[in-house]
Order: structure tokens, then sequence, then C-alpha cells
């Protein structure tokens, strides 16, 4: 941290010794042990969707909610303004379970949205809210696969007249050259689904891209790898002291033909042990883009959101990340929405907004994706108890 940002940050009291210092607010609508940063309220926004992944608003503050075990898009509507949505209706239903209806996006009239083998995008003109028109834009022979397996979860952004989409790396760590696969990269294309091109490489599982508002940089959060350090810790009375605090997890800022170190390198261009023989290492090293911020390790940094409201005090053009929560570290880590402070277009500093994790021990929500709502408060969705939860800004 430069001397400048900390001085900011003292200056309005954003340092805390602990991320969890501070007094803690609890919603009685909450879980209980749900902790909540002073000043902030938590509540139920959606209760009733099982397994609600990803979250995109719409026209009349529609939120619409992916749930891919259902292989359906459900729309929610808030139609007394109370902040719990009450109606929710399927949006779009009948595609095969697990194909994996992830990145949405309201855009032109239309929600965009991709599963594994397809973009397609839905519209309800008729206002019942069940889509009448469903569209395929890109179909399993465009779009990059390297087969199935693996990190399958496809973004979905769309931006100045183009749609980016990523797929992940088929194993933890895969060994193959950049060209040898489609996977590990973002690709984009024309709206009409021509004109294919690679936009970034070297990435493990990104699923969700987002745009920096005011600017065409496009953002995300790419999970670690998992067993960093396992064939070094084969000694198991001393458990695992490298991989558990390794590789940390990487808030990116992606540019086109940007490469961004994996499986080759981790974290601010430290090698993966299990590549330290590889000649072409630094070579890999000289040309990668590190990344903007480092999370904990196997935090799981999941999805993320600007925030460009004006209800919660100075965070506007900061980002916020939902931290699923990893299984590789002993201790376990993540289970929160966290803050990443930004000042001048860079972040600087990172505080917890909502822990899940109570005593440290006992996992009380997942947050899976996050994002703003029109009223300024946030609302981010939990696969773990299946509800989706708004984060508002109540003062002191
Ligand atoms: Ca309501
Ligand atoms: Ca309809
Ligand atoms: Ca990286």
């Amino acid at each position: 941290m430069n001397p400048r940002s900390l001085l900011t940050l003292l200056s309005v009291g954003l340092v805390a010794l602990s991320p969890l210092a501070q007094s803690s607010a609890y919603s009685a609508d909450g879980p209980a042990g749900v902790w909540v940063r002073d000043g902030y309220a938590l509540s139920v926004a959606v209760d009733g969707i099982k397994l609600p992944r990803f979250l995109a608003y719409g026209p009349n503050s529609t939120l619409y909610v992916s749930v891919p075990k259902e292989g359906k898009i459900m729309a929610c509507r808030d139609t007394d303004g109370d902040g719990t949505y009450e109606t929710i209706t399927t949006f779009v239903e009948g595609k095969a379970p697990n194909t994996i209806l992830q990145g949405m996006q309201w855009h032109d009239g239309w929600l965009w949205f991709a599963q594994l083998n397809s973009v397609s995008k839905a519209r309800d003109p008729n206002g019942d809210g069940k889509a009448d028109e469903d569209v395929p834009v890109l179909s399993a022979e465009q779009l990059p696969t390297g087969a199935r397996g693996g990190h399958m979860w496809r973004a979905l952004l769309i931006h100045q007249g183009r749609i980016y989409t990523h797929v992940g790396d088929q194993t933890n760590a895969t060994d193959e050259p950049i060209e040898a696969s489609e996977r590990r990269k973002i690709w984009s294309f024309a709206l009409d689904g021509s004109d294919k091109k690679l936009f970034a490489s070297g990435l493990r599982n990104s699923e969700k891209l987002v745009v920096r508002p005011g600017t065409n940089e496009i953002w995300g959060v790419d999970h670690d790898i998992d067993t960093l350090a396992m064939k070094l810790e084969s000694d198991k009375k001393l458990g695992q002291p490298i991989t558990d605090h390794n590789p940390p997890a990487e808030l990116n800022h992606y540019v086109e033909g940007g490469f961004y170190g994996h499986p080759w390198l981790v974290g601010k261009n430290t090698p993966n042990p299990n590549f330290i023989n590889d000649p072409k290492l630094v070579e890999y090293a000289s040309k990668a883009t590190i990344p903007e911020w480092l999370m904990p390790a196997h935090c799981s940094a999941n999805s993320l959101t600007f925030y460009t409201g004006d209800k919660f005090p100075r965070a506007h053009g900061d980002i916020f990340v939902a931290q699923k929560g990893g299984w590789n570290a002993t201790a376990k880590v993540g289970y929160c929405l966290s803050r990443i402070l930004f000042e001048d277009g860079h972040p600087y500093g990172e505080q917890k907004m909502v822990n899940f994790l109570k005593n440290g021990t006992e996992i009380l929500g997942r947050p899976v994706d996050c994002i703003q709502a029109p009223d300024g408060s946030l609302v981010f969705s939990d696969d773990f108890g299946s509800k989706i939860y708004r984060l508002k800004y109540v003062g002191k």
C-alpha cells in the first residue's frame, strides 16, 4: 500500500486491525451468527429458489436468477418495493440440467444467457414473466469448449458490440501449450456470432467478467489452483503449510492479447512448483500480466461487481467480491462478501462486509454472485442456504 493510500484510509477510518474488529450488526432475517459490517444490514431478498447462482437486472428492476441444476432462469419482482421479491416466475426453462446456465446480461431488450454449449437471448413481449422468444446466438460449433469436464462455467459479457465468454481449465492445472486448446482463455464474438477472436489467455477459471464503469476495461476474478505443493508436502505429519496459504486468488484487469500466467505462474509471477523445471518458465513470466489485487488462497473468489451507486459511503468505484470458500485449505477461508477499495482506478485495500463463517468453522452461507440493485443496495446469491441476500447501508 502506498503511503498516500494508507493516509486516506486512516483519515476515513477504514483501516481496522482485524477485518472483524468492529462491532457487528445482526439481521433478524439472516441466519444467526452471520457477521455484517457495522453500519450495514443484511436481509433476505429472495427465499424459495433452490441453488441460485448468477444474477442480472433487467427493466423494471426485475432480477433474473440462473438455476443451473434445473436448467432454468427465474424472474423475481418486488412489486411493493419493500426489498423482498415476492413474485417469482420461471422466465426460461427446459434447458438440460447442468449444461450450466451461467453468465447473464440484459442487453438491447433481451436477456442474453450462456450455457456450456450455447449463448442465447430471450424476451417476454407479453410481460407475463415467462419468455415467449428464446433465440440461439452462438452454438457449440462456434463456442470454445475443448470438451466437457473441469471448470465448465461460462462467463458472459456484452460490451461495445462484442460478446465475451470464458471457458476454464479442464483440470486443476493442465500441462499443455497455450495454443493446444481453446480452454483457459477469454474469447470474443460479434453480436451475430461471427468474428471469433481470442481476447486473453492464461486464466484458470473466471466465472464473471465486468466492465469498470466509465472505461472499457474488462475485469474479473480468477480461482486459485488447488493442491499447489502437494508433491512437496508428502510428510503428512507436517500438514500442508505451503498449500494452505498459496496461491492467492486473483483480481485481474484483462486486456486484449494479455496472458495471465496459469498454469505455470501464480500470484505475482510466482512459479508453480509443479512446473519449476519448465524451460519456458521465465519467458512466460516476462509475458504475464500480474493481478491487480490478491485475495486469500482458497477463498474461491467467484464473482465481482463494481459499485456505481451513492448509497454506500465512499464506495463508488469499489469492487464487491463473492467469495464462496474452497475445500483445499486446512482452516476455512472465504465464505464472505468482501469489498476491494479503489483509488485512481486501482485497488489498495480489502475489507469483509458479510462473513458466513461462524467462529471460523461453521459454514452459514457460500456467496456465488453479487450485483448492485437499482436502489443502490447490493444483492448476492448463496447456493449453500439457497437464499438471495440484500446488503443495505443503514448508517450508525
Ligand atoms: Ca416486496
Ligand atoms: Ca411471456
Ligand atoms: Ca494469474
